[in-house]
């Protein structure tokens, strides 16, 4: 199976995941089902790397898929992620469940996996957690698809608790909250936090709040604490003013009020309260509807992407002549590039309706 990963391309730019190479990505999949550490190792790889077989591979995981918890941290450098993950984790470990870490870095293109390495090694419970850095090659649609993808990959291979730690600068933070069930925001105190917490959108969209290192300055993080409720307090109620009620019934949708909690990641003070804070707001998530309406979002958004991809391949390795001539084209200028765009794509299904007429 390991060689099947290595294996070069088949010719058509898209794996076909019902004829011939069904056989090969039934095989990894296999594997993986039974948490094959270095096949999901390479099988991540083939994600961030946009190996044409990666999709097939997650599409044949996917009915196996769905149990886990996705718990997205973000929040700004130093706030004490990865502490808060580690602690996290050692905890749901403890308490018999199999926790999944994944770091991602935006900036990066290369996969580390150092950012987090050392930490997680002192666990007593080391082989129970697996930890990876997931950054992409930026082939292909970039970090959030590979993130779903890799994602699913691990909620396949029976990891029921995944947790995605993400810087909380630029787009990450997004895409985050559209993988996770639950999205943290860490903020410590003694960090310049009142501005910070200001400018970060990501207030609004986090579904728990933690002000962290209350170890160092309890009272600093009390107050951190304060202003977050505040604003927060303050957002609701602007957002309660626009959102309409059911003339019906006079009810609004039911709420999630973010919690704002502080707590000590290092000495493991508020922890607990957080692991239970997760299960009730998956409990919230489930009796709402919003977790299978999240569910059908995010298979949806993955089939455009797929489709996109489809054709994206299926042009380049059909009509490759074609593609160095517009290429040319439009490195010297003589047609712009969407117009040259648009034109391939036009003229290409034009030729497959004109195949599919001939045929009986
Ligand atoms: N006193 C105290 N220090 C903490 C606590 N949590 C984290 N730290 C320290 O804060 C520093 C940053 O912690 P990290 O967990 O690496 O923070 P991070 O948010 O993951 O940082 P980046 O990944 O670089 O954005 C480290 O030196 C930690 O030891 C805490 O609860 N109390
Ligand atoms: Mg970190």
């Amino acid at each position: 199976v390991d060689e099947a990963m290595t294996a070069p391309a088949p010719n058509s730019g898209v794996v076909d995941v019902s004829g011939p190479d069904a056989p090969r990505i039934a095989a990894i999949v296999e594997r993986i089902s039974r948490r094959n550490v270095r096949t999901i190792s390479r099988c991540i790889s083939a994600i961030e790397n946009g190996d044409p077989i990666a999709p097939g591979i997650v599409d044949g995981l996917r009915p196996l898929a769905g149990r886990a918890t996705v718990v997205g941290v973000t929040g700004i450098p130093g706030a004490g992620k990865s502490t808060l993950i580690s602690s996290l984790a050692e905890r749901i470990a403890a308490q018999g469940s199999c926790p999944a870490i994944l770091a991602v870095d935006p900036t990066s293109t290369v996969s580390g996996g150092a950012l987090l390495g050392d930490r997680i090694r002192n666990f007593s419970s080391a082989d129970a957690v697996f930890f990876r850095s997931v950054a992409t090659r930026g082939k292909l649609g970039g970090l959030s698809r590979a993130l779903d993808d890799v994602i699913t990959l691990l909620d396949a291979a029976g990891y029921d608790s995944i947790m995605v730690e993400t810087v909380g600068t630029g787009q990450s933070e997004i895409d985050v909250t559209h993988v996770a069930h639950t999205t943290i925001a860490v903020t410590a105190s003694g960090l310049g936090d009142e501005i910070q917490v200001m400018k970060a959108g990501i207030t609004e969209m986090a579904d728990l709040h933690v002000v962290n290192k209350a170890d160092a300055d309890p009272n600093g993080a009390e107050i951190t604490a304060m202003v977050l409720r505040q604003r927060l307090a303050d957002s609701q109620r602007a957002a309660g003013m626009t959102e309409g009620a059911n003339p019906a019934t006079a009810e609004r949708p039911p709420r999630w009020l973010a919690p704002v909690r502080v707590i000590s990641a290092q000495n493991g003070a508020g922890i607990d309260d957080l692991i239970s804070l997760i299960k009730q707001h998956r409990e919230f998530l489930c009796a709402t509807g919003n977790i299978a309406a999240w569910r059908r979002g995010r298979a949806l958004s993955r089939y455009h992407d797929a489709m996109r991809d489809a054709l994206y391949f299926g042009l380049l390795s059909n009509w490759g002549p074609r593609i160095a001539q517009d290429e040319e084209a439009v490195a010297d200028g003589r047609v712009t590039p969407v117009r040259a765009a648009n034109r391939l794509v036009v003229e290409a299904l034009r030729s497959i309706g004109e195949q599919k007429a001939c045929q009986p």
